[in-house]
């Protein structure tokens, strides 16, 4: 497009994004960039103080292991995130984290981030892993870090990027727009970092209509590190482990503090606490049912084989609890005392994070000291971060990986010079605000190292860079040859917008891959009908088109959630078991099998064929 500037920026390591794990790769990319001369440049789609997932603030660091106070060991967090994946993780990696994920709460609170301590001066746990905070500024907080350690110069805000630019099997850079002025940017780099986050909205939400955009994970996650891996032609891993967390209904408040903090009970509307009500059913989940804690998919599974029967709404009782903490304060004088803090307690815990629930609550006259609130499972995320686990396939750590997960630097991707982290990188959940810090740190040192090990520039061919840059602004172009064939901007014989095109999309994973609508259920057959449809919706993307900016970044993360979607579609179809109820449940294989599928699925999208492969690839335990 003519009035559209292309500006070409030339340097050593790009980084893709501003959330956790973008903020720790910048920090250690300036540290080492310094000491080697390295040119580091990061990008983000919005503005770092408040981008990515942490936006709203979090009430607690859900992972920090405390080393240094001989409370738990790395082997332990292995083991507990071992159990709660039902045995398929990559204990390299999650070692990896666990050892260095200390160090960068420590320096969250070097930067002045608030962390509750107790009396003596020690931390507040949350439960055996999760420390409380005062977290409404934690993005603020961590993205100054950043700033200060790379220096403006070097950011880009408000830059989308879309696809990657490789020379042969080696990642050459990306590109992408400006979302506020007619720029096209073309980013020429030696290693590129992924930390684009993960992926909401591709299934229809539980919130339409008038609460559309309502969801605990933040809208503006849409699959960018997904698509941009796999459009470089990456393995990727685990894309069959969504996430489906229990929250707070409507507002979708996370439970954390209530379950851990509060120790609430979670019941049904006869009363019954299905955790104790349905005890047996654990025992077909074995081992991982019998282990403590019970796996976050099993734990959804056993309340929603109570709304399947009949016995919702779900409550969690806060009032209970928060009774029970009280009058175990003392005399009548101190139970009022402790009844005041709690109270404030919990309205800051989704103060600080959620701030919906809170509003929500206000609006429904909810007081959690008197009433409990509605919990329910929420529509499917795909954030490898958390208790899901997709990404890419990458490398581990020499010192722990075994040969069959080591190929050269740490985190890097099967494509030469590019590296993940958070939920950009899979097969290592869990990690949270604090472990993708680390994890962000992790890649970044290795990432440096690759570019002083790799002097040259990559090859970035001109004309592919043309080509993608009229494919990437083609939907403006669309808009405006077809616009006046109706008077209404949004139905078009020639078009069709993106909000539209999530609904389609939306629609297919809902009602044929295991969505609320499905009961999360789902077979062999709905996911060859879904992948069908998916064909039909993929020839129906060229055909896009976009009003202004704002639009086109619309279009290209509905593209982007698209192949989040193709690829989950793939995997679900392709392992022929149920290893995660509550999660998901493979009607025509009821059960989970360890002989044939303890084992990592594996994907990759062949950007010379275009065709897709799948593979099963070992699990290899390091910690006994
Ligand atoms: O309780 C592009 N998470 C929690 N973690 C905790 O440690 N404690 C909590 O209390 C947590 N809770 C919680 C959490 C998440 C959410 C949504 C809620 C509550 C409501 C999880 C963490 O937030 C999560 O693990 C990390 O943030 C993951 O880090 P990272 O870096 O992988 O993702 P990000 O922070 O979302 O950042 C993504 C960045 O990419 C940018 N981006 N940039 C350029 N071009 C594109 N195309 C891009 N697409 C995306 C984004 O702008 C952003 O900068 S609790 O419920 O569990
Ligand atoms: P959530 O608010 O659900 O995201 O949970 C925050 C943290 O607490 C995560 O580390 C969860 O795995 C953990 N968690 C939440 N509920 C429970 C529970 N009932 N038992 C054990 N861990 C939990």
């Amino acid at each position: 497009m003519a009035d559209f500037q292309t500006v070409e920026v030339t340097t050593d390591l790009l980084i893709c994004g501003g959330g956790m794990a973008a903020c720790g790769a910048a920090i250690e990319a300036a540290y080492w960039a310094k000491k080697n001369n390295i040119k580091v440049t990061l990008v983000d789609k919005a503005a770092m103080d408040r981008s990515g997932a942490v936006a709203m603030g979090l009430s607690a660091i859900n992972q920090y292991v405390g080393i240094r106070d001989g409370e738990n060991t790395c082997e332990d967090y292995v083991k507990y995130v071992r159990q709660d994946l039902m045995g398929i993780t990559r204990e390299d990696l999650v070692y990896s984290i666990a050892r260095h994920v200390d160090s960068t709460v420590h320096l969250y609170e070097k930067w002045g981030l608030p962390i509750w301590k107790d009396e003596k001066g020690n931390y507040v746990h949350e439960g055996r892993w999760q420390l409380m905070i005062n977290g409404e500024s934690y993005k603020v907080v961590v993205a100054e870090a950043a700033k200060n350690a790379l220096g403006m110069d070097n950011i880009y805000e408000r830059v989308f990027i879309v696809e990657p630019l490789l020379d042969g099997d080696r990642i050459a850079g990306a590109v992408g727009f400006s979302v506020r002025e007619n720029k096209f940017y073309v980013f020429k780099a030696k290693a590129v970092l992924v930390a684009m986050g993960g992926a909401v909205h591709v299934f229809r939400p539980r919130s339409v209509g008038e609460g559309l955009g309502r969801a605990w994970y933040p809208p503006w996650n849409s699959g960018s590190s997904a698509y941009f891996t796999l459009k470089a032609g990456a393995e990727m891993t685990c894309q069959e482990v969504r996430f489906i967390p229990v929250r707070f209904k409507d507002g979708y408040g996370p439970v954390g503090a209530w379950f851990l903090l509060f120790k609430a009970r979670a019941t049904n509307a006869f009363g019954g606490d299905y955790m104790v009500e349905r005890k047996d059913e654990l025992n077909k989940w074995a081992p991982y049912g019998l282990g403590k804690p019970v796996p976050a998919n099993l734990r959804n599974w056993l309340g929603m084989l109570d709304i399947f029967e009949g016995k919702g709404p779900i409550y969690m009782r806060t009032e209970e609890a928060i009774q029970k903490i009280a009058s175990s304060a003392g005399d009548e004088k101190a139970a009022k005392k402790k009844l005041k803090e709690l109270e404030s307690e919990a309205w800051e815990d989704f103060l600080d994070m959620t701030i919906s629930q809170a509003i929500l609550w206000a609006a429904t006259n909810v007081q959690p000291e008197e009433k409990a609130s509605e919990i329910a499972a929420a529509e499917p995320y795909f954030i490898g971060s958390h208790s899901g686990a997709s990404g890419a396939w990458v490398s581990g750590p020499e010192d722990l990986a075994p040969k069959e997960y080591f190929w050269g630097y740490t985190n890097m991707a099967t494509v030469k010079g590019m590296f993940c982290a958070g939920d950009a990188s899979g097969a290592s959940s869990h990690k949270f605000s604090s472990g993708s810090h680390a994890e962000g740190r992790i890649a970044a040192k290795a990432a440096v190292k690759f570019c002083v090990e790799n002097k040259d520039q990559p090859k970035v061919d001109g004309a592919k860079v043309e080509e993608l840059k009229k494919k990437i602004l083609n939907p403006l172009e669309l808009f405006e040859a077809n616009k006046k064939l109706s008077s209404d901007p949004n139905i078009n014989p020639n078009f069709i917008k993106p909000k539209m095109f999530m609904f389609r999309l939306q629609k297919i994973m809902d009602e044929y891959s295991a969505g609320v609508v499905a009961q999360f259920s789902t077979n062999k057959y709905l996911l060859e009908r879904a992948l069908e449809l998916l064909g039909m919706l993929r020839e129906d993307s060229e055909k896009l088109a976009a009003e202004d900016l704002h639009e086109l970044m619309r279009c290209w993360e509905n593209v982007q959630r698209m192949w989040q979607a193709e690829a989950h579609v793939r995997s679900i179809h392709f392992r022929e078991e149920t290893r995660w109820p509550g999660y998901y449940f493979r009607a025509d294989y009821p059960k989970m099998d360890d002989k044939n599928w303890k084992v990592f699925v594996n994907c990759k999208w062949d950007p010379k064929t275009g065709k897709w492969e799948m593979y099963k690839r070992p699990i290899i335990s390091i910690v006994a």
